[in-house]
């Protein structure tokens, strides 16, 4: 998703990078939408209500070699603010992080239409004025479902919390080589990421939105600098398929009640242990409410879910 990308959703290559000081660009200027079908491996049409998402790592991989630094920490939007604004606050740590959102969609478009080879806009002229057009964008979600767009975090003064930072096998502030895989574990403990999870596992696609604020250069004189910013192997490049950098989805999902604890479709004494076990050792699997708290209301809801 960028303005000026002639042949989206079929190219071997994709970029992220950031346009926080240009007028009519998003501050989030190229983003790296993907879409994985999980119809086939999550059980579609349960209702929203019976789905929860245990835990997600998500991985993609970098292309070029060592054109960015590695930083595998949040930065605050302000640090991407002009020098010259008085909002502005120092970057403490070389480089910029890549992290991870769900998609909004605008339009006319929405999970069941969304393709990727969807157009970038449909109602605008990127030419003239770029902002808060694209069709899927990187946003936040509430707990019922509310997306909002943060391409223009910056601008807008948000502070959206992305469901994971990437890391990789690299120490801060190092030279990202070609091939390094960023690693993502997904924060899960947020109402509206579980919702847009199960609505994800109901219909049967969970889109993800990768995105970064790495600068791109340009000169009006001398044209595009350097790249330096990350370009990531896409699902469609032989390369990365032959040898395995292809973006990956790695899921845990509970569909149905947690009544059945183990999943053997008996509920008896053998999910009452199994559930005091993954409780007493804080597993993510017994956090029921999602609030990523081992409390009463965990049990409490294991005890509705067990004898209804
Ligand atoms: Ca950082
Ligand atoms: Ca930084
Ligand atoms: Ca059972
Ligand atoms: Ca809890």
């Amino acid at each position: 998703m960028y303005p000026f990308n002639g042949t989206p959703g079929t190219r071997f290559l994709a970029a992220t990078f950031g346009a926080p000081t240009l007028e009519f660009f998003d501050d989030r200027d190229a983003q790296y939408i993907l879409i994985f079908n999980t119809g086939g491996l999550v059980p579609t049409g349960q209702g929203i209500d019976n789905y929860r998402t245990v835990s997600a790592t998500l991985t993609v991989t970098v292309y070029n070699d060592s054109e960015f630094f590695y930083d595998g920490t949040y930065d605050p939007m302000a640090s991407y603010r002009p020098l010259d604004d008085p909002a502005h606050v120092p970057d403490v740590d070389v480089g910029r992080p890549i992290n991870l959102f769900p998609v909004g969609y605008r339009d006319g478009f929405d999970l069941t239409n969304w393709t990727e080879t969807s157009p970038f806009n449909v109602v605008g002229d990127p030419m003239t004025d770029a902002s808060r057009i694209r069709t899927a964008y990187c946003a936040e979600y509430s707990a019922d479902g509310v997306a909002t767009d943060v391409s223009l975090a910056v601008r807008d003064g948000l502070e959206p919390q992305p469901l994971g930072t990437g890391q990789a096998d690299l120490n801060p502030g190092d030279p990202v080589p070609a091939d390094t895989t960023f690693v993502f574990e997904l924060d899960l403990c947020d109402p509206g990421v579980q919702r847009y999870f199960a609505e994800a596992f109901d219909y049967g696609r969970l889109n993800l939105a990768v995105v970064s604020m790495h600068g791109a250069s340009y000169d009006p004189d001398i044209g595009p600098g350097d790249p330096s910013y990350p370009i990531y192997y896409t699902s469609e490049n032989p390369l990365g398929e032959l040898l395995g950098l292809t973006p990956t989805l790695t899921l845990r999902v509970r569909v149905g009640s947690a009544g059945d604890f183990n999943g053997d479709g008996t509920r008896d004494f053998f999910d009452v242990l199994e559930f005091l076990n993954d409780f007493n050792a804080q597993r993510p699997a017994a956090d029921l409410n999602s609030d990523c708290r081992f409390d009463f209301f965990d049990v409490l809801q294991f005890l509705n879910e067990f004898s209804s």
